[in-house]
């Protein structure tokens, strides 16, 4: 317990320490290994933060044998002088006291995305063991904490001639299941900071795997576009860059046409990936689409035959941009609370962009001239393409006699309970018809490999009959902007392949065109992928089913009979069950496993999409190799 008396602020600190302990989800989302690897990047973002002002340009993170993290800045060190209200030293306060943020410097830290400054004194509750030395006025101080409560002084341990913070903990195992960091996440997020904080210079170092890396971009959002685009063909060199401050709100935006037809916009608010989007990326569209047009009409680019106007999703095509933003009280929103809604941004994001982008077209004609070309021809196939997409708009008053024949469809009406099953091929779809719950399982059987939609577009894709099949079956339309969640005929979107590489590339294909044309499908968490078992294992008249090598080995062993009086059959594909084992192993609510497919991170996603889908073989060659075990099932 604490060297100290129970005085009344010490009451109010174990309060708070308390109140995080009973709900961490409250304050770092779950207990899983999200929250953990949450408390990282909280402290992380103090540094962040201790950067964005200006004092700061290292950052070391290091994940210890033992799982201790450490984590170190070179900028101020937090002061330790004596707080005038709590009679602390304000690191103490800092490192215990739920609501030290506002109290310290609030100007000076406007733009912290994270928990608004309570990240690390929240960290040090859930860490059972939590150490802080700061070198400052040239000593160095320190200060232990176990579970959030002191347990040292803040106390002189030594000299220094530079200055910097470092805290360093072991996350509490009565918090959290387990404790497990994964380098691959982390390092992700801190490159990701990196490109955001252009010559920040931010470290890893794993000691489990050697794993050590070291990020620092001077090109900022513009090498973030280029490592994005990476396996993509550009149009033009370098990406443009545009940067300014408008209404308080510092923005920094690059763009990069390339030669595929996908849009790619990732948006930041204060470093986070608003994924749902928000006022930001609605006002970089709106610019984006008015200064095109407008410059092509000034400049006469657009030809007599086309259509006079390009549209929002003419001038995206093939379009790879970082939005990066800075609010100072930024509100998010939506489901996962990842949209930006603060209105003031869209309009000067859209003022600073229809400006500098205006200006830019200008001064590089030749540029101008190829984008404008990409746009034109662009704005060509979708006029192609509008009568195919009329074809797979369910007509209101006839549902049923638009839908697809191929689709046994459920009897329930309410999207809630039903469920798609996408399935391979037609043996298997037609013992998912027999073995389904008709009332709310509806199964679309799908004959041979859908469309890369990687690489092909729009006009395409929506002559492609499967395609064509899915998009009408799920009623919502497709594109950006055209895509309509609130008309998602089911809740459940389960794509059902076999359990071998054909399967698995089929279930990549899926993916990819959900992704890149129903995102908000897999950002509302409505796709899902089946398990089917990998093996029937029988002794007797008992019939076990085993989804992996492991489980058979288990079962088999557990059984402890001679294995020779073992039957054990390996499904080689779901035509191979019968409707009620179908039923039983893979489609049946109360026994199933179901794997929800999710936007974590998008921009990994991206990568790993473009570079599995994409035309070039090296980076595709290098990715499998680096990735193996994460690559066996999506195999292409
Ligand atoms: C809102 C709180 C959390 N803080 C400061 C100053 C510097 C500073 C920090 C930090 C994490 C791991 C290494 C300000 C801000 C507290 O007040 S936190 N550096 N680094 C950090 O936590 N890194 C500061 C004004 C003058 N001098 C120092």
């Amino acid at each position: 317990m604490p060297n100290k008396d129970y005085t009344a602020e010490n009451i109010q600190v174990l309060k708070g320490l308390e109140a995080v302990r009973m709900r961490p989800a409250m304050y770092i989302g779950d207990v899983a290994s999200r929250g953990l690897h949450h408390l990282v990047y909280e402290i992380v973002d103090n540094s962040i933060d201790e950067a964005m002002v200006g004092y700061a340009d290292k950052i070391e993170v290091i994940v210890g044998k033992d799982n201790l993290i450490t984590v170190k800045d070179n900028g101020r060190g937090i002061p330790v002088d004596i707080h005038p209200e709590e009679k602390k030293p304000a690191v103490e306060v800092i490192m215990t006291l739920l609501h030290a943020g506002g109290k310290f410097d609030k100007s000076s830290y406007k733009v912290s995305g994270g928990l608004h400054g309570v990240g690390a004194s929240v960290v040090n509750a859930l860490s059972k063991w939590c150490a802080v030395e700061i070198s400052r006025n040239g000593k160095i101080y320190k200060q232990t904490y176990e579970r959030g409560i002191p347990v040292s002084e803040v106390t002189v341990i030594g000299k220094s001639d530079v200055t910097g913070t470092k805290v360093s903990f072991f996350a509490d195992d009565e918090i959290f299941k387990e404790i497990v960091y994964k380098k691959d996440i982390l390092s992700k997020r801190l490159r990701e900071l990196a490109f955001l904080n252009k010559n920040l210079e931010i470290s890893i170092l794993d000691e489990h795997s050697g794993f050590e890396e070291t990020y620092k971009y001077e090109g900022g959002l513009i090498e973030f576009v280029e490592f994005l685009d990476e396996t993509r063909s550009p149009v033009h060199k370098p990406p443009i860059y545009i940067e300014g401050e408008r209404d308080n709100c510092p923005i920094e935006i690059a763009l990069q046409y390339n030669s595929t037809y996908i849009e790619d916009i990732l948006t930041y608010c204060n470093n986070v990936n608003t994924i749902e989007g928000g006022s930001h990326l609605s006002g970089f569209k709106a610019a984006l689409t008015r200064t095109l047009n407008s410059y092509a009409q000034k400049n006469n680019l657009i030809k007599n035959n086309d259509k006079v106007t390009l549209s929002g999703e003419d001038v995206r095509e093939g379009l790879t941009a970082v939005i990066s933003v800075k609010v100072a009280d930024p509100q998010f929103e939506g489901q996962t609370k990842t949209k930006l809604g603060n209105s003031e941004v869209r309009g000067a994001v859209e003022t600073l962009v229809n400006e500098q982008l205006y200006d830019f077209l200008e001064e590089n004609p030749a540029v101008a001239k190829k984008v404008i070309e990409k746009c034109t021809s662009a704005a060509r196939a979708r006029e192609a393409a509008r009568h195919a997409r009329e074809l797979t708009r369910r007509k209101t008053t006839l549902e049923s006699n638009s839908l697809p024949g191929k689709l046994a469809d459920c009897s329930s009406n309410d999207p809630e309970e039903c469920e798609i099953y996408l399935v391979e091929g037609d043996s298997a779809g037609g013992s998912a018809k027999q073995g389904r719950d008709r009332r709310y399982q509806a199964i679309l059987p799908l004959k041979g490999k859908i469309l890369n939609v990687e690489k092909s577009r729009i006009d395409k894709i929506l002559a492609n009959d499967e395609i064509r099949t899915i998009i009408t079956a799920i009623g919502a339309g497709i594109g950006s902007d055209d895509f309509a969640q609130e008309k998602v005929r089911y809740g459940k979107i389960i794509i059902m392949t076999d359990a071998d590489v054909d399967g698995s590339h089929i279930r990549t294909l899926l993916l990819t065109f959900f992704y890149r044309y129903m995102k908000d499908l897999i950002q509302q968490g409505n796709v899902y992928i089946a398990q089917p078992p990998l093996y029937k294992i029988k002794n007797g008249k008992d019939e076990f089913y085993a989804y992996n090598e492991e489980e058979k080995k288990k079962i088999i062993s557990g059984l402890n009979v001679d294995e020779s009086k073992i039957s054990l059959q390996r499904y080689k594909g779901l035509g191979e069950m019968n409707p009620d084992q179908l039923w039983d192993t893979t489609m049946n609510p109360e026994t199933r496993t179901v794997l929800k497919v999710s936007l974590e991170n998008a921009f990994e996603a991206d990568r790993i999409f473009t570079t599995l889908m994409g035309d070039e073989v090296e980076p595709r060659r290098k990715f499998i190799e680096e990735n193996a075990q994460y690559v066996r099932n999506l195999d292409v």
